[in-house]
């Protein structure tokens, strides 16, 4: 076994001993330093080049520029869903420093993970992508995923990458405001959306396919069902369209379970990331794996395997 896996092990296995609080709590009553992030922001200068001229470090108080203060605490709040939920310290597992670029190339309506650094746009017809905690989660979380053994970015395993990143982008948020699964709004880029914008954000995993209806930007294409299972060639095929089905699985599930999102369900969505081991997913193959890891932390006929069979077969799966 290797040290990092070993390291996890003892970290679930403390936790494992407190019956609540997670291992915040945990590391705390074994008088272990807890996990913190590493962060660092650079300025892009409204230029295409990466990094660019750093902003603040980990320790630096707030710079007064916006978009960096935002994408700085936006990392330490998924930081700590994936330290102190799910025992990850940082996106690979091992204290990789989290990096971001904000103000990346003029009037850049996008933000993205390249494979090592976060990049945000300011955007043009979208406010500065940082504003919104769900688009920091989102980026990041392809990070977990890439270091996770990954989820080729085509095709079904593509939008189960798309779909694992938005789970992690609402439940950043969810974590941050302590806020419950039927309180939430399951909104991603609920902030972006300026006032010209007719919509309530990027996507919806509560109502895929009716988060936006614009003159410009058209009808969100998100399909909720296998029915309605969008055959392109465009975007890789689909990886932001049909990340629909999976999303409104995810949170159906959670709805159902009621409670906090981050705690049964998203255990069962970072275990089976980490368990599934096939770049090459379906979405049969991933609610496989879930069922699989659902059986495995709270048993065959328990509530929280009985309503994530339910939940796949709501939308099409099974
Ligand atoms: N914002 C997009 C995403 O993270 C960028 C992309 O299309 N890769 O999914
Ligand atoms: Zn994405």
């Amino acid at each position: 076994m290797g040290l990092e896996k070993l390291a996890h092990e003892i970290r679930e296995r403390r936790n494992e001993l407190i019956p609540s609080g997670g291992f915040q709590v945990a590391d705390e009553v074994f008088g272990i330093a807890p996990l913190n992030p590493n962060r660092e922001v650079y300025d892009g200068e409204s230029k295409v080049g990466l990094p660019g001229k750093l902003a603040r470090k980990e320790g630096d108080g707030p710079t007064g520029d916006r978009e960096v203060d935002e994408a700085f605490d936006g990392a330490g709040d998924t930081f700590r869903l994936f330290a102190d939920i799910y025992g990850r310290d940082s996106l690979d597992g091992n204290g990789m420093k989290l990096i971001s670029t904000v103000h990346h190339r003029n009037n850049y309506d996008n933000a993205f993970w390249n494979g090592s650094q976060m990049a945000y746009g300011d955007g043009n017809f979208f406010e500065p992508l940082t504003r919104s905690l769900t688009v920091i989660g989102h980026e990041l979380s392809h990070g977990v995923v890439q270091f996770s053994g990954g989820l080729i970015y085509r095709n079904q395993s593509g939008a189960l990458n798309e779909h694992f990143a938005d789970v992690m982008g609402c439940l950043t948020e969810q974590h941050k405001k302590d806020q419950e699964a039927s309180d939430a709004d399951w909104l991603v880029g609920a902030e972006i959306i300026g006032p010209g914008i007719n919509g309530d954000a990027l996507r919806s995993m509560k109502t895929p396919g009716l988060a936006y209806n614009d003159p410009l930007l058209g009808k969100d294409p998100q399909p909720y069902h296998m029915d309605h299972y969008v055959n392109t060639s465009q975007d890789n095929g689909g990886v932001h369209i049909n990340s629909g089905i999976p999303n409104h699985a995810f949170y159906l599930y959670a709805v159902m379970l009621g409670g906090k999102s981050w705690e049964q369900a998203g255990h069962v969505w970072y275990d089976a990331l980490q368990n599934i081991n096939n770049p090459h997913a379906t979405f049969v193959d991933w609610a496989d794996e879930t069922l699989n890891q659902a059986f495995v932390r709270f048993g065959n006929g328990s509530r929280e395997f009985l309503l994530l069979r339910r939940a796949w077969k709501l939308v099409g799966i099974y």
